[in-house]
């Protein structure tokens, strides 16, 4: 047991589809057999987890009777009243089954698309029965390769309207549950509808009731994109909007890799450890990723410490940040603190904006100052490299 060790009350979160990824991949079969989800739970309990989140088919295969979902979600529920374990998260998957190829809530048929969103209703209410709050979307096959094929407004208009008919559904049964859309741009659809974190809060803007939609933004989504994913989440949560979070790691201009959080981009994760941090984001910190392809059992649950662990020792790294006297020099010669002083601090009326039009500064000192950034962005580098 050091600092280092995942604790309950850190709020890691897996889902059952990440520990219990087989290895499959487009050029490869399984490398490793599935995991029973009652396994996976006493598993990740055991290494310090706070919960597991799922998709409706990752518990109950899809097409199972009545029957066979009540005996399994029974024997589900029981594995998480042993182990003290929760579901914070539930999502529906509507990108595995062959029907779904033409997409779910944007497909040309109007009857996948009613079946898209009944299948939305029944796995907005096995999350809802299990204790779930939050709802991911994520629209794995909302998108198209051949681009005369649909209408991209038109499917924005089919995709809201999905949106809004989950929303009214969660409203109508009197669930405390919001739905947070995860955006990606590519994979496996040629494009996706809603690609990036600035796509998907522009669409909740068109939404019925946009309260109760956030974002569920990934690392590897926006890195995918050559985005800075830490800046995505900040705006995200300015927009107050950050309802869930997804972690791994990806490197730019590669497939979907869904890495181990913390094994690429060190330094991205870490600012965005900071960020939740700083911030006391009070949401899970839940991983989206899975083992290497090479591993067997023991190395998925090798893989799912580093996540969690990697997780604690930025956070303290954090910690450092904050309580480096150097660095926090270092930040005031970058004028870093002035950033929260208001350009105008007489607001904008009229005097104020007269006290503006009347500035005359010192451009020559303006121009001719540095900012040490050079110096601020080594410390974190030797912050990170393990030397301060
Ligand atoms: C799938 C996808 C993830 C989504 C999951 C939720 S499923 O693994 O790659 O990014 O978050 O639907
Ligand atoms: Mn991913
Ligand atoms: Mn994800």
């Amino acid at each position: 047991m050091n600092a280092y060790t995942p604790r309950p009350d850190h709020r890691f979160t897996f889902g059952l589809w990440t520990v219990g990824n087989t290895g499959r991949d487009p050029f490869g079969f399984e490398t490793r057999a599935a995991l029973d989800p009652v396994r996976s739970v006493h598993k990740l309990a055991e290494l310090g987890a706070y919960g597991v989140n799922f998709h409706d088919d990752d518990l109950v295969p899809f097409g199972s009777p009545a029957a066979e979902r009540e005996r399994i979600v029974k024997q589900f529920r029981a594995a998480l009243d042993d182990t003290g374990m929760k579901v914070p998260m539930a999502t529906c998957n509507l990108f595995s089954q062959p029907l779904f190829k033409d997409g779910a809530f944007i497909a040309n048929d109007p009857a996948v698309r009613r079946f898209s969103v009944k299948k939305t209703f029944d796995a907005i209410d096995l999350g809802a029965e299990l204790g779930a709050e939050v709802y991911v979307m994520w629209g794995g096959r909302e998108g198209m390769e051949a681009e005369a094929a649909k209408h991209v407004g038109t499917a924005l208009d089919r995709y809201a309207e999905a949106v809004n008919l989950a929303c009214a559904h969660v409203r109508e049964r009197g669930y405390q549950m919001v739905l947070a859309l995860e955006p990606k741009p590519n994979e496996p659809r040629g494009d996706m509808l809603l690609p990036t974190v600035g796509h998907a809060l522009a669409f909740i803007n068109e939404l019925e009731w946009p309260e109760m939609v956030g974002l569920n933004p990934e690392f590897a989504h926006e890195t995918m994109s050559g985005l800075n994913f830490t800046h995505a989440v900040a705006q995200t949560m300015w927009h107050g909007k950050l309802f869930h979070i997804d972690l791994n790691a990806q490197r730019i201009g590669k497939y979907d890799q869904d890495f181990r959080f913390g094994s690429e981009g060190i330094r991205d994760a870490f600012y965005l450890v900071k960020l939740l941090e700083d911030s006391q984001w009070s949401g899970m910190r839940h991983f989206d990723a899975h083992a290497y392809r090479t591993e067997d059992e023991a190395g998925v649950w090798q893989f799912a410490s580093g996540c969690m662990r990697n997780y604690l020792i930025l956070a303290e790294k954090a910690e450092r940040f904050r309580n480096d006297a150097e660095i926090t020099a270092a930040l005031e010669a970058a004028m870093a603190p002035q950033l929260s002083v208001p350009t105008s601090p007489g607001g904008l009326g009229a005097d104020a904006l007269a006290t503006i039009r009347a500035t005359s500064p010192d451009i020559a000192a303006m121009t001719s100052r540095g900012y040490g950034h050079e110096r601020l962005d080594q410390l974190v580098t030797e912050l990170l490299l393990g030397v301060r």
